[in-house]
């Protein structure tokens, strides 16, 4: 099936009549094409939304509200159809992308037609001066989005909601490896009567498309999710032409575990937290710490859970762990296998290629237990984003809290305890965007989302989102 790109509200080739390869990651075929996209079509989709910006930014909120959200119910009727799309593009289960993925788009739509109704801007008297000042918060105009292919219409939508709830219009550009739900989504948005030019989607490369609307000089914002080094590249570029930048990047998130937490609560939740989407969240928590005293009993139990998880192909209802999302991630992944083995850890578990009876070219890969001597090693420093994880013992609150925040990353942590004063230091030092406590993935749509140090700056998520998408201005007034 051959994709398109979606400018202007209709959905058109690329300038160049290029095409890229769509894999299937659970039987490793090619199934469609995709717009091997150029500065040429980011352009041709800058200028649609430049056109639709002054109409579209003076549109009642009432009016963006009903909008955002008959896309929202649009994304619900077509449930299954997003779905199938999501499992087949990104080799999930397809359970896990009816249960979590779509109806997270559909509420990410509906989240934020609704938070623009309540959004308000500050004003300030100024005492004594006869003056008052107002902020007026408008928006950007032209932003770019830019997505990965974990979580694909769930982040794709994550951003876009914000920017056009805020009244912008968007370039946008999901991952080339996962298209297929991006694509859907224009169709989606044309139906619930989204304005022509509100939303260009363009498809391809990022360092051609993804490129050219990182150096467009009247793009000036971007929202930008994926790798670490790929947001580094996008903050140098983005640099000198001034533009506001939101970044979520990697993450390389401990779990950790006292010996007085709720514990088959615990074991069932690091089940999920470790290998959820083959590992490829960026809030895994991939490195687990246990307080010794349960260490050999967590380890046994642990084990034994993952052995048992079924590995299989993602539309097969039983499936616990589908595809890697291709081939070179899965040999990216594979090869911290090595790594560990050499760095001495110990492999309790998985570590291996899958090869599925019928499927034998897609991308599957055991769940993998990794026991390490030292939380130095680069199992446990680098982000791997696959099913590896890392278990060590700790003794004291003091040395798991250190070997926490010793990585390069801050994105989320989780603890697992039930002493109040520890979890009041814990939560305060944990350097991190999100802790999580006796709980993982637990969202709310309201919170500030967003890492520290190398795992991104800024925020979005709430209010927060709709404060990136505008821009603040200050009006005072001396009567
Ligand atoms: O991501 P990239 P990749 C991590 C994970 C993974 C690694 C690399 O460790 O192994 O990143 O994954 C677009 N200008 N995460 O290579 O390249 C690209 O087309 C503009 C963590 O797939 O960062 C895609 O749309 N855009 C992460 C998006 O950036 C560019 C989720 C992300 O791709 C670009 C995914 C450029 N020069 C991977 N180069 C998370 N935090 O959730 C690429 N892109």
């Amino acid at each position: 099936m051959n994709i398109q790109n979606y400018i202007n509200g209709q959905y058109v080739d690329p300038v160049n009549n290029k095409w890229l390869d769509n894999y299937c990651p659970a039987n490793g075929e090619i199934y469609g094409q995709i717009p091997d996209s150029t500065k040429e079509d980011v352009e041709v989709a800058y200028i649609a939304a430049r056109t639709a910006f002054s109409e579209w930014s003076n549109t009642t909120l009432d009016e963006r509200n009903r909008v955002l959200l008959r896309i929202s119910e649009d994304i619900e009727k077509n449930l299954d159809r997003l779905a199938e799309a999501e499992s087949k593009d990104n080799g999930k289960p397809i359970w896990l992308a009816k249960a979590v993925d779509i109806p997270r788009a559909a509420s990410n739509f509906r989240f934020f037609a609704n938070a623009i109704t309540q959004f308000a801007s500050e004003s300030h008297e100024s005492v004594g001066q006869n003056a008052i000042n107002y902020t007026l918060r408008q928006p950007i105009g032209v932003v770019g989005c830019i997505s990965p292919w974990n979580l694909p219409l769930y982040l794709f939508t994550w951003k876009i909601a914000p920017a056009i709830a805020a009244g912008n219009c968007v370039v946008a550009k999901p991952s080339e490896i996962t298209p297929m739900t991006a694509y859907l989504l224009g169709e989606i948005c044309t139906n619930a009567g989204l304005p022509k030019g509100v939303l260009n989607i363009i498809h391809g490369l990022g360092n051609t498309a993804g490129q050219a609307i990182i150096e467009h000089p009247d793009i000036k914002a971007i929202s930008f999710t994926g790798g670490t080094a790929t947001g580094a590249h996008i903050a140098r570029v983005a640099a000198p032409l001034f533009k506001k930048l939101s970044l979520e990047l990697g993450g390389k998130n401990p779990n950790i575990i006292f010996a007085d937490c709720d514990y088959e609560d615990m074991l069932d939740t690091t089940v999920r937290s470790s290998f959820a989407n083959q590992g490829q969240i960026c809030l895994c928590g991939s490195r687990i710490f246990i307080e010794e005293p349960i260490y050999e009993k967590f380890r046994a139990d642990f084990v034994k859970r993952v052995k048992e998880l079924k590995i299989g192909h993602p539309s097969d209802p039983g499936t616990k762990v589908g595809a890697l999302v291709s081939k070179p991630h899965l040999e990216k992944v594979l090869s911290y296998v090595d790594i560990a083995k050499e760095e001495k850890g110990k492999i309790l578990c998985g570590g291996k290629a899958v090869s599925l009876p019928d499927y034998e070219n897609g991308y599957y890969m055991e769940p993998t237990i990794i026991e390490v001597k030292t939380d130095e090693c680069r199992v446990n420093q680098e982000e791997i984003f696959g099913p590896i994880v890392t278990i060590m013992p700790f003794k004291t609150e003091q040395e798991v809290l250190e070997m926490a925040n010793k990585v390069k990353y801050g994105l989320s942590s989780t603890v697992w305890t039930n002493d109040l004063k520890r979890t009041m230091r814990l939560t305060k030092e944990l350097q991190a965007g999100i802790v999580w406590v006796n709980t993982w993935m637990l969202r709310d749509l309201r919170t500030p989302f967003g890492g520290v140090k190398d795992s991104g700056v800024g925020r979005e998520g709430g209010f927060e989102a709709l404060r990136f998408f505008t821009e603040p201005k200050n009006i005072c007034i001396k009567y």
